[in-house]
């Protein structure tokens, strides 16, 4: 039709292939019928779910854009899609699954044996196993170059001793899978990825306490005294910081999607409560201040997800670049959290309220903003690539 859609704005759903739009509905459905519905407990009694994994394996969201073990293979546009459908539920169930996805059964894909996907990946896919990502460090987070972590080699034993701590990592303390980052010395001391279970001595996985952001998805440490990691653990055909940094691109590429969704949801709850609240005898919606503010969304949103496609698009064609990546990164997460900002105050006082969903996304946002790379350090991977000089070092 010819008629405005607020809800589409420059058509992006006419951009997607009748595949991608039956994933995205089917996604949508699952997230508004079964996710939307537990959130703001969950949220409120900052409790992992464990029935969470399982369904969403059952529903193809996990390792969705790889191919065999159990994983759906869809296009990368198809995957941030799924994240914009979860993110519009909670930045914490998205997160749940991202790491899953990206982060776990990603690395094992691209830089596993043949012998760890087809031990690994099918119980990542179907949910059976929970994984987590080991990059940030105590002393090290927007720099995981300076890591501490070492993997020392056995020869007798052909096994590597990981000793180091890893913190702010989403899953762990539920984790059966870690993958860790860690300084090899068999390897002239380069960064190597290692797999790590459940149950390994000296393994353990404290529960960060605290949190007032993303409290539906469980975040920990992982604590390594002396864990006796086999040879067969270690990924194989990948060295150096290009190991993490190439599972991040993928993860942050759907935290760009993602993003969106949750502004998505912000700017459709405030647009209602504003045409049904009245003030000084009028809708809210009738207001300039706020028509405004809706406007602003809009177009930031629209463009946001333009952005996304366009750069998802080249994944898919191949031809993709990091800094690309950073541009809707850093752009799509700010953005968010600008919107969701907006939205709540829309709300006056309800907007303060966990039942109105918009301050949960709000703050939510926040750490959506600073991890997987945050705001700034995107913004000086780009001046980088702009200048040629670096300047975080
Ligand atoms: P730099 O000198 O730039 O590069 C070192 C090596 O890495 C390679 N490389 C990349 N490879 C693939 N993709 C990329 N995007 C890459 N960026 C760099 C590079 O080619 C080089 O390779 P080689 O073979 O020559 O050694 O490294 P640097 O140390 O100067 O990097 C600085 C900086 C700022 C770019 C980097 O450290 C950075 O991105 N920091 C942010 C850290 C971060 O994003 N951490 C995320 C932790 S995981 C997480 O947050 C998960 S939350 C998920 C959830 O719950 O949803
Ligand atoms: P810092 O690096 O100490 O940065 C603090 C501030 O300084 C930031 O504003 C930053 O932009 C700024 N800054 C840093 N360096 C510079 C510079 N050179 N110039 C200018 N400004 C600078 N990590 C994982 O490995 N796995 C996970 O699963 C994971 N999950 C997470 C879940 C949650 C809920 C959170 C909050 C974090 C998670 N992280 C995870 C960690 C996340 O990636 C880091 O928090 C993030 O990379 C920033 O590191 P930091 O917290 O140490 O901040």
């Amino acid at each position: 039709t010819s008629t405005f859609n607020y809800k589409d704005a420059l058509g992006l759903n006419e951009q997607l292939t009748e595949d991608e739009q039956a994933l995205m509905n089917s996604a949508h459905d699952y997230c508004q019928e079964k996710l939307l519905p537990r959130v703001t407990q969950a949220y409120r009694e900052e409790k992992f779910d464990s029935t969470l994994i399982p369904e969403m394996g059952a529903m193809g969201l996990l390792g969705a854009p790889y191919q065999g073990y159990g994983c759906a293979g869809t296009t990368n546009v198809g995957y941030g899609l799924l994240a914009r459908e979860v993110e519009r539920v909670d930045s914490g169930y998205r997160s749940t699954m991202s790491v899953q996805t990206s982060l776990v059964i990603g690395p094992i894909y691209n830089y596993g044996s043949k012998e760890q996907k087809e031990k690994y990946i099918p119980d990542l896919a179907s949910g059976k196993k929970i994984g987590c990502f080991g990059l940030t460090e105590p002393n090290h987070g927007s720099n995981p170059g300076g890591m501490e972590t070492k993997a020392t080699w056995d020869a007798n034993s052909k096994t590597y001793r990981l000793n180091g701590t890893k913190t702010w990592i989403s899953n762990s303390p539920v984790a059966d899978v870690f993958i860790v980052w860690a300084r090899s010395d068999k390897h002239e001391n380069k960064i190597k990825g290692f797999i790590l279970e459940k149950g390994m001595k000296g393994l353990s996985a404290p529960k960060i306490e605290g949190k007032l952001s993303l409290r539906a998805s469980i975040t920990g440490q992982i604590a390594m005294d002396d864990v006796r990691v086999p040879e067969e653990n270690l990924l194989p055909n990948i060295s150096g910081l290009a190991g993490p940094f190439g599972c991040l691109n993928n993860a942050r590429l759907g935290i760009a999607w993602g993003a969106l969704g949750a502004a998505e949801e912000c700017f459709h709850l405030a647009r209602q409560y504003a045409i049904d609240r009245k003030q000084f005898g009028k809708p809210l919606a009738q207001t300039q201040l706020i028509q405004l503010k809706f406007a602003d969304m809009l177009t930031e949103i629209s463009l946001g997800l333009q952005a996304a496609l366009r750069v998802t698009r080249l994944k898919d064609e191949g031809k993709i670049l990091p800094e690309q990546i950073s541009i809707i990164k850093r752009n799509n997460c700010g953005k968010a959290l600008e919107i969701a900002r907006k939205a709540r105050d829309v709300l006056g006082g309800n907007g303060i309220v966990d039942e109105y969903h918009i301050i949960r996304h709000m703050i939510n946002l926040e750490t959506v903003n600073t991890y997987e790379g945050t705001h700034d350090i995107h913004a000086l991977i780009l001046g980088r690539a702009i200048t040629g000089l670096q300047a975080f070092q």
